[in-house]
């Protein structure tokens, strides 16, 4: 066993919803169900008047309009849920620097340094809770614990506005009774395969021998065991928020007219996009970098109120960030997203698009996931949007037909 660790995790209770309900306090009481009232929308959230009967997130609008005819429906204003997230991140600053934020609305804070300063990890806990209530006007749950997946599974313990400590040496007997459900990183697939197992409780899967577990579930299962059993060395990892996705392209050619410029941003958007979805993550920043033949670097961002992470998108922006009023030529152009958050399936960034009541993607998503997949399995670059199937930049001359010698193309989208 490695040094105590002391963890917060943070939830704030029913956020977008709770959101809208501080910022038109009509809405109070009344079963408010977050996601456009579009046919295909879903629900992002809902109150726990909504909740109460029986709608959940992810789940079709319309479905949950038949479950709560009296439902205040609203649209998602994700720029709003921003400044209110920034504002909590900051408070939980305060306490510590480790703090890393798993999505608009909770993180995890390592608290072992703050101790000495701010007394045990309940009462920063207690504290945090105080001064999101006061500062922001909503309420928000926690989970304390010396390891990560307990402090997660406890916020969620007691919501809303809930506080659980589990002490030390209470690990196991608070996590065996659980539902197997509700360990962290068992999706729905998962629980399927686990449930087949004739397993009810965290405690069941702890139980089994470990070889036994990996064998049907694979190295997943190994994790599962570990967690099951009270083990997570997993650190809160503040550096999260600060990292950006980027990639950049020096020319062997300048680059001298604005078709070429449009081209090239395209394929930086394409490999940007593709890492994005790898990693599945959405951004709300987007840098532009572009340096001319004489060394002078311009970098240009812009920070947006809709979540990125489609090509289309990334081109889009970086096209309206470019400083095209100078002259070039360019000898290096980039493109970076950062303000990076978890894309969290099941609702995935077009479920989020749809649910904003925002203009569709023009892309495909399935089709960049597809996109992604071969590119992965048979080499990056093979499929990409037919503009970029000859590229100047990158050694095919210009004005030449696709699929000259020296660059084996593979099957074009279009
Ligand atoms: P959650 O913290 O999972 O949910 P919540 O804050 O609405 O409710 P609670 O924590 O009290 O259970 O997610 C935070 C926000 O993320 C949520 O307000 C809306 C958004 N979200 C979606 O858009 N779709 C989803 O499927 C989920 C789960 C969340
Ligand atoms: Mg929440």
């Amino acid at each position: 066993m490695g040094a105590r660790r002391w963890i917060i995790h943070l939830d704030l209770d029913a956020f977008y919803a709770s959101v809208e309900t501080l910022d038109d306090p009509r809405l109070k009481g009344l079963p408010v169900i977050i996601g456009g009232a579009v046919p295909r929308s879903v629900v992002s959230t809902c109150s726990y008047e909504a909740r109460a009967r029986g709608v959940r997130s992810g789940m079709p609008s319309l479905e949950a309009k038949r479950l709560c005819p009296e439902g205040v429906f609203m649209p998602v204003r994700m720029w709003r849920y921003q400044e209110i997230s920034q504002r909590v991140m900051a408070i939980f600053r305060r306490y510590t620097p480790l703090v890393e934020p798993l999505a608009l609305d909770e993180a995890f804070l390592d608290v072992t340094g703050s101790i000495r300063l701010f007394g045990p990890a309940e009462a920063i806990a207690v504290l945090i809770r105080r001064e999101v209530r006061e500062e922001t006007g909503l309420t928000i749950s926690a989970g304390v614990s010396t390891l990560k997946h307990l402090a997660k599974i406890a916020s969620g313990h007691r919501k809303p506005d809930g506080l659980t400590v589990i002490g030390e040496g209470q690990e196991l007997a608070f996590l065996r009774p659980l539902d197997i459900g509700k360990l962290w990183g068992v999706g729905r697939v998962t629980e399927k395969a686990l449930r087949s197992m004739g397993l009810g409780t965290i405690g069941d899967l702890a139980d089994l021998p470990e070889k036994y577990v990996q064998a049907r579930l694979g190295r997943n299962g190994h994790h599962l065991w570990l967690l099951a059993n009270g083990v997570d060395e997993r650190p809160v990892e503040p550096s999260r928020e600060a990292k950006s996705i980027g990639n950049e392209e020096t020319f062997a050619v300048d680059l001298e007219g604005p078709e070429d410029v449009s081209r090239e941003l395209l394929a930086l958007a394409v490999r940007v996009s593709a890492r994005l979805r790898e990693e599945k993550l959405v951004a709300l920043t987007v840098t532009v970098k572009a340096r001319d033949s004489g060394f002078k670097t311009v970098t240009r961002s812009r920070t947006v109120r809709e979540p990125i992470w489609q090509h289309v998108q990334l081109h889009r922006l970086a096209l309206e960030l470019f400083p095209s009023e100078r002259k070039g030529p360019w000898r290096l152009l980039g493109i970076s997203a950062s303000s990076l958050w978890p894309a969290r399936e099941p609702w995935g960034p077009a479920n989020l698009f749809e649910a904003a009541g925002l203009r569709a993607p023009t892309f495909d998503p399935k089709l960049s996931a597809a996109m992604d997949d071969i590119n992965r399995r048979f080499g990056a670059d093979r499929l990409k949007p037919a503009t970029l199937l000859e590229s100047p930049g990158r050694g095919a001359g210009r004005g030449r037909p696709p699929g000259g010698p020296g660059e084996g193309q593979g099957p074009g989208p279009g």
